[in-house]
């Protein structure tokens, strides 16, 4: 019994949910409707408007004092109440949102983001916000738990000390966002390192959360290259955790240099990749199948650790479907993503471009084209939608940033296809498309997955909706978005009293 205290429940059905973080109107707290539709005048204004500005480097020697500060500021933000760092979250939720054109504009410039994509994400970051400021309150109650006669016994969740944030550049906002409003709202204190690519959208969020209330020492931004700033934080001897999101090899780098330190045993909460399949069966229906594929293949230029990458589609119904996805990708716009019609734009750097352009040469030779090849153009690191059709599931080995899919048919029983993509190694996300709902129940259960969606057009999370995260290589520790991702950053603290004795 003493499991089914809240602490260790899933979510009641009431829970709310993103919808209902933004009111019925989807209006903010300032009264804006953000469904206007001049949206486009508003951004476009915004990005008239908008420089990138220029960000200075940390030097790996200012850890140590920045960790002194951080650990100082953070006595105080842990004794702060739990309802008033919620509070400071939702003030940084609303100005986010009242920012959003500006933000969406940095994520054009500097994060090489599509419109659309950049609106979603700014909404992502705002539903991490809410969604953590809600599940801290509810969270961090002390509970009681049922004991002996004579004997109160509670469980508490308390802070851990000073955590580092190391975030990706491909959701620089969002990912960045979530892992900080998790740190801050359990009553850490915070030491950020952004990506190298991205440092102008990781310092706006912070001017915010700052603005809302957040210490300036609890929440400290240091910026530069992993393998100095980085790294210089995770060997610090003092910090009290590390969430990191980014490839699989340095989240294994970290692990181990956490683990070569003197002292306590350090968590690391890790959101690595994915090589993200599709599983489709003949009774499939094409039109919905190309619509998920073309969401979720290709949008932010493919380079997101959900994106899909591999789709496995019944051969009695392969043909048209790689028809009708030849089509749709050909309907994409690849351009500048300042511009509105674009829906691809460019890889996010010359190294992303340059690993890119390897594997599509590789794939040129080893597999069979489906849509015209790519032109490779340095200057632009633009590269339009790819698709080829690979003779087996394990002819996908390594993860691959960027607008390509992988095409497998398959025939026989769907379990052993499942097999296959077990076997690949990741663990992120599945798609699975059939009208036999008995088969995708099967086969989900089946999956050694994180998050699988059927018949679903989207492949990728909703904050509070499905907590995101994957097994394997793709990570370990709680899923981001989820009722149990908080619970990480804490202490777990019981106290029992003799209620029977002197004094008791
Ligand atoms: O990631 P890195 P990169 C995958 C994707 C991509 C590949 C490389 O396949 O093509 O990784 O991308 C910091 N100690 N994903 O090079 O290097 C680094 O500064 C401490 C999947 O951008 O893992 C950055 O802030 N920190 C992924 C962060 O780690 C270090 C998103 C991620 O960088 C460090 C991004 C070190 N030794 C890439 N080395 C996803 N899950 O979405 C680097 N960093």
């Amino acid at each position: 019994e003493l499991l089914e205290s809240p602490l260790h429940l899933a979510p009641e059905p009431s829970l709310p949910l993103p919808p209902d973080l933004y009111g019925a109107e989807r209006r903010n707290s300032a009264g804006v409707d953000l469904t206007v539709p001049s949206l486009r005048a508003t951004l476009e204004e915004a990005l008239a408007q908008t420089t990138v500005p220029a960000i200075a480097l940390a030097d790996p020697a200012q850890v140590p004092a920045a960790v002194d500060r951080s650990l100082a500021a953070g006595e105080g933000w842990s004794r702060v109440p739990v309802a008033e760092r919620a509070a400071a979250l939702r003030r940084a939720a609303d100005a986010m949102e009242a920012d959003l054109p500006r933000l969406c504009a940095l994520l054009v410039k500097e994060g090489f983001k599509a419109w659309g994509d950049s609106v979603a994400e700014v909404r992502e970051a705002v539903d991490f916000l809410r969604y953590y400021a809600l599940q801290a309150e509810r969270l961090l109650q002390p509970v009681t738990l049922p004991g002996p006669t004579g004997e109160s016994n509670e469980l508490r969740l308390t802070a851990r000390g000073a955590w580092v944030c190391i975030s990706p550049w491909n959701f620089p906002l969002a990912i960045f966002t979530g892992q900080v409003a998790a740190a801050l709202v359990t009553g850490n204190s915070v030491l950020a390192k952004p990506a190298e690519q991205t440092p102008a959208v990781a310092a706006e969020a912070v001017r915010l959360l700052h603005a809302a209330g957040v210490p300036r020492d609890a929440l400290q931004l240091l910026h530069g290259p992993g393998e100095t700033v980085g790294a210089a934080l995770v060997a610090e001897p003092r910090i009290a955790g590390v969430v990191f999101t980014g490839s699989t090899q340095v989240a294994k780098v970290i692990q181990r240099a956490l683990a070569a330190k003197d002292g306590p045993i350090v968590p690391l909460i890790a959101e690595t990749g994915g090589i993200n399949a599709m599983l489709v069966d003949s009774t499939a229906l094409p039109e919905q199948v190309v619509d998920a594929v073309v969401q979720s293949a290709f949008r932010s230029a493919g380079q997101r650790c959900s994106a899909l990458r591999l789709l496995c589609v019944h051969e009695a119904i392969a043909d048209g479907v790689i028809a009708m996805v030849q089509g749709a990708a050909r309907e994409l716009v690849t351009g500048d993503p300042a511009e509105w019609r674009t829906d691809v734009g460019p890889v996010i750097d010359d190294e992303a471009f340059a690993n890119l352009q390897r594997h599509l040469q590789r794939l040129q030779r080893e597999a069979k084209p489906l849509l015209p090849p790519s032109e490779f153009d340095p200057r632009t690191r633009m590269v339009p939608p790819q698709a080829f059709e690979v003779t087996a599931v394990d002819q996908v080995k390594h993860e691959i940033f960027g607008p390509v899919l992988h095409i497998a048919r398959w025939r026989g029983d769907p379990q052993a296809t499942i097999h296959a993509i077990n076997r690949i190694g990741y663990g992120l996300t599945l798609g699975i498309q059939t009208r036999i709902d008995s088969r995708a129940e099967a086969l989900a259960r089946e999956a050694r997955i994180g998050n699988v969606y059927v018949n679903r057009n989207m492949i990728g999370a909703v904050v509070g909706v499905q907590p995101f995260g994957g097994e394997g290589m793709s990570g370990t520790g709680p899923k981001a978005g989820g009722p149990h991702y908080l619970t990480r950053f804490c202490a777990e603290q019981t106290v029992t009293v003799n209620t029977a004795a002197a004094g008791g």
